[in-house]
């Protein structure tokens, strides 16, 4: 037997206040910590903040729809599997029942899981529709998949095109994420429906940013789209989330959204810097095409 419960009521309650209170502040700390913006640190819960109108569904769908659903089967499966283990346990019921065939409850148990998965899908589906294409997208940038880099291009303005690579270790500056800064982010703006065309040059990628609920493949030879509004200006991260090679786990996502003025002053100074690296990444391009078709790790030396 435990002490508190030998404690009469009242002081066990008071012995127990302080570990609640800490309790809930602990967990109002995880709570509030888990929803900062930036990179995600060690022991959160759930998903990212979202930052668009397709995360927020994708939230809500989960908690709202999803949750409830799990716990009500999760808890009717349980209180049903405790109630048989100890009312048909062998001693309560030495003689068991040969019962085999019951039709109310086997139409019970195909209709309601039926029930359950059509109330499932009718929100899934209007939501998927939602997620595909953005009704009235106002500019577009497309994402190139590379062992092991990201490029991006904005047809809508101009020949901007750059490659975005991982900053290593060394090169970190205090304040940058590890193995999530880039040397070239994807700059966009805020408050902007973008459409995003994802397309690969070597293996399957995928093109995932939790905080925007995108998540598309890079497949060669083809284009797959997906979009984004983002509604708070901010620094937001991804990672290639599909099996591409050695150094899968070297090609992060980052990209800052911010004010469309702030965009447009970023496109001038970009256009500039970039033109000037164009023909030095159009060789490392062709070197990394070449590499790829080799063993997986000489590539990135090809690169540099
Ligand atoms: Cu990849």
């Amino acid at each position: 037997m435990s002490i508190l419960t030998r404690l009469p009521p009242r002081r066990a309650i008071t012995r127990a206040l302080p570990i609640l209170r800490l309790a809930v502040i602990a967990a109002v700390l995880a709570a509030s910590h888990a929803r900062a913006a930036g990179a995600p640190r060690d022991w959160e819960l759930g998903f990212r903040p979202p930052a668009t109108p397709v995360m927020q569904r994708l939230e809500a769908f989960h908690d709202y729809l999803i949750l409830p659903i799990i716990f009500a089967i999760a808890t009717f499966v349980l209180g049903l599997l405790l109630y048989v283990i100890v009312r048909f346990s062998a001693r309560r019921n030495p003689v068991p029942s040969r019962t085999t065939h019951n039709t109310v409850i086997e139409m019970t148990w195909t209709i309601v899981p039926v029930l359950i998965l059509v109330i499932i899908a009718i929100p899934s589906f209007k939501l998927m529709y939602y997620m595909d294409a953005a009704e009235h997208p106002q500019m577009t940038v497309k994402v190139t998949g590379h062992q092991w880099y990201w490029s991006y291009e904005y047809p809508d303005q101009g020949k901007l095109s750059f490659d975005s690579n991982m900053v290593r270790d060394a090169s970190l500056k205090p304040g940058q994420e590890r193995l999530l800064t880039a040397d070239n982010p994807l700059v966009v703006p805020a408050n902007t429906t973008i459409t995003v065309l994802v397309t690969s040059t070597d293996v399957i990628h995928s093109w995932f940013v939790p905080e925007f609920g995108v998540q598309e493949y890079a497949v060669p030879g083809r284009v797959n789209h997906a979009w984004f509004r983002i509604e708070r200006p901010g620094t937001y991260y991804g990672q290639c989330n599909q099996l591409c090679g050695i150094n899968h786990a070297y090609m992060p996502i980052e990209i800052r959204a911010v004010s469309k003025q702030d965009f447009q002053s970023w496109l001038k100074g970009a256009k500039q810097k970039f033109a000037e690296d164009a023909p030095k990444s159009g060789l490392r391009l062709a070197a990394v095409t070449t590499a790829s078709g080799m063993s997986g790790g000489t590539s990135a030396a090809i690169r540099h």
